[in-house]
């Protein structure tokens, strides 16, 4: 996709921010005008505490279950090489983690969403939605979520580049949510204001013009990026700010902020956060939603793989306890 493309699949909030600015402040809530000047927004204390409650008491389990339920050993990692490697969650073991809460920073889980209701309804709160509704125009619908006990220790990035599994890139948001109270040495979130209203010229070029990044794109184009960014970020005089949240607040940015995760000063402190990106319902690839309050989630139930499901019963020995049953019941 070349950059122009991008522009083109902007949100109508955000072209109409960047053509007629005197537009938006008619129609859109404050919140909304901050995120379009700064492509970030904070709302302090949004976040009901008995949905993180719940969401951390299914945390707290989740260890265990990764040992014996076979579904949540399944359960997606990414992060780092090895972590991306692993794949799934019971793989860890393989690379000397036997806890994952006391992993070395970078690991992520990938779309607890999908087995977890409490982490379904935290995805799907209310002050999340009800900003990216009217952020996109229409319905918002979850593409993916992370959660992370430790940093993610990412370097700078533009999420776009990454996340692209919908059809209407500029409509990308995602949600910070701190699970906890965050140190400064927990290695906070770190992003540029402004960073998100990149013209044509600005883009990374990944290779023939195009602004999205591939998993077999070559290494010198990989690490020349975090320096693209680095440079862009000093021509442009962006200032760095940094996200030390209580829980209970909210960070929503778009999808083309510049932002990373910090790396960790004290690694035995722990910075507990789920993240999860959004786009609006019409640019998502899936296609069958299922609504969750005033969200739309298109997330498979997981399953385990045809060769690990139970295998059920010889037929001869069902027809044969049934035929006891009979007898027990007449
Ligand atoms: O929380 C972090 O450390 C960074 C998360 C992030 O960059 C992302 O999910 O795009």
């Amino acid at each position: 996709m070349l950059a122009d493309e991008y522009l083109s699949s902007l949100t109508l909030s955000e072209r109409l921010h960047r053509e007629q600015p005197e537009i938006p402040p008619k129609i859109y809530s404050s919140h909304i005008l901050d995120f379009l000047r700064d492509g970030v927004v904070i709302l302090p204390q949004v976040i009901d505490p008995g949905l993180l409650n719940r969401y951390n008491a299914d945390l707290n389990e989740l260890p265990m279950l990764a040992e014996t339920s076979p579904l949540h050993g399944l359960i997606g990692v990414d992060g780092k090489a090895e972590h991306y490697q692993a794949r799934v969650l019971r793989n860890l073991t393989s690379l000397g983690i036997t806890d994952f809460r006391h992993a070395p920073p970078g690991l992520k889980l990938n779309d607890l969403h999908r087995y977890f209701a409490s982490a379904r309804a935290l995805a799907f709160s209310a002050p999340i939605i009800r900003f990216l509704d009217e952020l996109f125009g229409s319905e918002p619908a979850l593409i993916q979520s992370l959660t992370f006990w430790k940093s993610s220790e990412q370097g700078l990035h533009q999420d776009f580049s990454f996340v692209h599994h919908h059809s209407r890139l500029g409509h990308l948001a995602a949600a910070w949510i701190p699970l906890e109270d965050i140190s400064a040495d927990a290695c906070p979130l770190v992003y540029y204001k402004g960073s998100h209203l990149l013209s044509e010229q600005q883009f990374y070029d990944w290779g023939a013009g195009n602004v999205l990044a591939s998993r077999d794109c070559d290494g010198q184009t990989m690490s020349n990026y975090g320096s693209y960014l680095e440079e862009l970020i000093h021509t442009q005089g962006w200032e760095p700010s940094v996200f030390l949240p209580r829980r209970g607040d909210l960070l929503i940015w778009h999808g083309a902020l510049i932002h990373g995760g910090t790396p960790m000063r004290d690694t035995a402190l722990t910075r507990r956060s789920y993240v999860c990106h959004y786009t609006a319902a019409g640019a998502h690839r899936a296609m069958a939603p299922y609504r969750v309050g005033v969200g739309l989630d298109f997330s498979e139930p997981p399953s385990l793989p045809a060769e690990e499901q139970p295998r059920p019963l010889p037929e001869r020995l069902v027809n044969a306890a049934r035929r006891r049953l009979g007898g027990l019941l007449s």
